[in-house]
């Protein structure tokens, strides 16, 4: 949330625009621009990014692996593991291995992980809403913006912000009426009050009739709170990685590695020209009830697509380096410190899976190695979770 109000001073404020700091509230704000960002093919082919569509062909295809039905593989085994796939221990390699990937996605690692329990979908808004009828619980989106906090990631020369802007909100998605310069994020984001996961297009907006749809506009703190509730936890980065491939060995997506618009559509993602142009091909504009599209082979909904996911790791752009010389990491839980060089000061978790704002020339943040990150208060419309559980 602090990072959506960021980006609103940063619109409004010109001290913010003639400095480098401003690029570093932007990128922060909407992960698609980032990886836009690196795309760039000056760069060595561990920083490239996003910029070929082409699948290598040391990458085979793997069209003949049809995922089986995910309703074959939902555990019910009690109430406990309702909704929940049993996702087996195994070891597998984590990490980019093509020149799509960026470079936090280096070096390809070998890790092992125990067995666990995943949500076979996100968490829904009819799942939430059990939450906080039981609960209580006020998101953050539904609180005014504490300055004492704010202020702690920003210069410290930066004035507060009118005391209306601290109100209670969040970022909604606009699109725009016409193509525009993909770098100046403050087009297609509205700092929108009343803004929340009730509301997750804005205060005229509500959740009546998408009861199935994954909860949006909640934070890695209110994923924590859903979770300990629920008796479950988030994922750790591996865990989300391991689940998404599927059991798939060197495959790029949760599918496979056909082409994302290959015999039909995949999973729920942006057609056309981003952020003025959603063709709709694959029948949704924004979210898509769980479930919508096929399941990977462990039985796992929109591990690619929909919603980008909260995994429960610190981001860290320098963590996989830390496995350069180690043959097998075991249950990795992420890093000690964050850091993200664009925003040092942010304290950030990361996320994965790409939404339904991303597609394959602007973001590709559903390739299974995609990293990408958020300061923990923040939510967004495109921003939901699923929870874990062991034995
Ligand atoms: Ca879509
Ligand atoms: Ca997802």
């Amino acid at each position: 949330m602090y990072f959506n109000l960021l980006n609103n001073l940063f619109n409004n404020n010109q001290l913010f625009k003639s400095t480098s700091f401003s690029i570093l509230f932007i990128t922060a704000l909407y992960p698609t621009f980032a990886q836009k960002k690196v795309c760039d093919t000056t760069k060595t082919v561990s920083a490239k990014s996003c910029c070929t569509k082409v699948i290598p062909k040391r990458f085979g295809m793997m069209d003949n692996l049809q995922p089986k039905s995910a309703k074959d593989s939902i555990i019910s085994l009690d109430k406990n593991h309702e909704g929940m796939v049993w996702i087996p221990s195994g070891t597998f390699l984590m990490g980019g291995n093509n020149d799509q990937a960026r470079q936090d996605e280096f070096p390809q690692h070998q890790v092992k992980l125990n067995g666990f329990f995943m949500d076979a979908t996100e968490v829904t808004n009819e799942q939430f809403a059990k939450f906080v009828n039981a609960t209580g619980y006020i998101t953050t989106a539904e609180k005014d913006v504490d300055w004492d906090e704010l202020k702690k990631q920003l210069p410290s020369n930066t004035p507060k912000p009118d005391s209306e802007m601290l109100k209670a909100a969040s970022l909604v998605f606009v699109a725009t009426e016409d193509a525009v310069n993909l770098s100046d994020y403050s087009q297609w984001w509205k700092w929108e009050h009343g803004a929340s996961w009730k509301h997750p297009q804005g205060p005229n907006s509500n959740i009546i009739g998408k009861e199935k749809n994954p909860v949006v506009q909640v934070s890695w703190d209110d994923a924590i709170a859903y979770c300990k509730w629920a008796g479950k936890r988030l994922p750790t980065e591996a865990e989300w990685e391991y689940a998404a491939r599927g059991g798939l060995k060197n495959s790029l997506y949760s599918w496979g590695n056909s082409p994302i618009d290959s015999a039909g559509y995949k999973c729920n993602y942006w057609q056309g020209s981003f952020p003025n142009n959603n063709e709709i091909k694959d029948g949704f504009f924004n979210s898509a009830p769980v479930g919508s599209f096929s399941a990977n082979p462990y039985g796992l909904y929109d591990m690619s697509g929909n919603v980008w996911e909260w995994c429960a790791d610190l981001y860290n752009s320098n963590y996989y380096n830390e496995f350069k010389n180690v043959k097998l990491a075991l249950n990795p839980k992420g890093p000690s410190k964050s850091y993200d060089p664009d925003e040092p000061l942010a304290i950030k978790r990361v996320m994965r899976g790409g939404s339904f704002l991303c597609n394959e020339v602007y973001c590709s943040g559903y390739r299974n190695s995609s990293r990408m990150k958020s300061t923990q208060d923040s939510g967004m419309e495109h921003m939901g979770f699923r929870c874990v559980k062991d034995k």
